[in-house]
């Protein structure tokens, strides 16, 4: 048990090394699993999780050649391309996400990167979906500086853009695009203001050291995510990946485990593969440190846990869905105005306009 470091877990830090990753992951699992809902306990309410659905809005026909993605235009996965989908018709998605409980309505779009004819679409997506009162997070591809400012302005609270695996695995994966290409994406989400949603997939066949770089990765930018997406592999036929060997469950909860350590502040979502999950296997990554979910009977393209049987497995759990910050947030500034209004209008020197 790393008792002597126990103290300092808890602390963001940005100066992972790998051994220190690769001592974490090489812990007993009764350790890790235990460390690990020790620190979630330092920032979080254990039993809360945040619920986003997810929304296709533009479906198939990717240029990128993601060796597990069932959009690559370059694999035969049977899936039907779909155009842009019209604002009404994503707006319909939302309301429906919320009423069923979400809280974020994440868009996604098989791009490779979104072209300036689409920007005022996704913009207006964003407007009207933040206008239903919930949070909104999109993910589009690579981004440059005008693009991530434009999003910035309609309001976009979170972008997601995933590094995926390691920068040593990158390349047996994805060829289309560097490592690099989606670090400065990144950088430029963060710099335009917005909250950065970034992790990866588990179960690509890759090694411990893999998921250890990833992490480290992860870790070690200036900011943390504030969301950090921990994907198990959905194996779609048609895709390179189809035929990958089964992760041992425990490697995937260990993951999440060293993702809670590392980033203690951040939202940790157990995010696609829940489908292929026993509910004890979820409960385990609960324990483990995962506060977040995608909800809703599906996820970009393919099957994701019923709604009911996921808000069953809450009730089991005595999980309650996060709720929305922004009344609260809100409320309390309205306050502290109205106490500075107040403050003010005590003062003898103040001059009020509106008499
Ligand atoms: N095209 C954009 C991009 O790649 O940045 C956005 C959409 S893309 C589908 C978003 C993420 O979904 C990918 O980065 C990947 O991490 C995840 N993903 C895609 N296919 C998956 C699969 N079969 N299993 C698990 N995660 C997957
Ligand atoms: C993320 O990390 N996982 C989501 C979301 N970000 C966009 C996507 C999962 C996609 C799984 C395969 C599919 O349904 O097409
Ligand atoms: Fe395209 Fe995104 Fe799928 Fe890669 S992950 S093929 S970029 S939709």
């Amino acid at each position: 048990m790393p008792t002597a470091s126990l103290q300092h877990y808890g602390e963001s830090r940005h100066d992972w090394t790998r051994q220190q990753v690769l001592d974490l992951f090489a812990l007993p699992f009764n350790d890790l699993l235990f460390t690990a809902q020790q620190v979630h306990r330092v920032h979080f309410d254990a039993n809360r999780v945040q619920v986003s659905t997810l929304c296709s809005i533009k479906t198939g026909a990717c240029p990128e050649d993601c060796a597990y993605c069932p959009q690559s235009a370059r694999y035969d996965t049977g899936l039907e391309r779909e155009k842009l989908m019209k604002v009404e018709k994503v707006l319909e998605e939302a309301r429906a996400a919320k009423a069923s409980g979400a809280t974020r309505f994440c868009m996604g779009a098989a791009w490779r990167s979104p072209k300036k004819k689409d920007m005022p679409y996704v913009t207006q997506m964003v407007r009207e979906v933040k206008a239903l009162g919930m949070e909104t997070c999109m993910t589009l591809g690579m981004l440059n500086d005008d693009q991530a400012q434009e999003l910035a302005d309609a309001g976009l609270d979170y972008y997601n853009h995933n590094l995926d695996t390691s920068p040593e695995y990158y390349g047996e994966i994805i060829t289309t695009r560097t490592y690099q290409d989606r670090l400065e994406t990144l950088g430029r989400v963060r710099a335009a203001g917005m909250k950065v949603c970034a992790g990866g997939i588990i179960g690509m066949g890759e090694g411990e050291k893999d998921r250890a770089g990833l992490l480290m990765q992860l870790a070690n930018l200036p900011d943390h995510p504030e969301s950090v997406p921990i994907n198990m592999l959905v194996k779609v036929a048609g895709t390179p990946l189809e035929e990958e060997r089964d992760l041992d469950p425990f490697e995937f909860i260990r993951c999440i485990a060293v993702a809670r350590i590392m980033m203690p502040k951040s939202h940790v979502r157990l995010s696609a593969g829940r489908e292929a999950m026993s509910d004890e296997m979820q409960a385990m990554a609960f324990l483990a440190g995962a506060n977040s979910i995608f909800y809703g009977e599906k996820l970009l393209t393919t099957a994701n846990p019923e709604a009911n049987k996921d808000m069953q497995l809450f009730q089991r759990l005595g999980i309650q869905p996060e709720e929305y910050q922004q009344y609260a947030d809100e409320a309390a500034v309205e306050a502290e105005l109205a106490a500075q209004i107040t403050e003010q209008q005590n003062d003898p020197f103040f001059y009020d306009a509106a008499k």
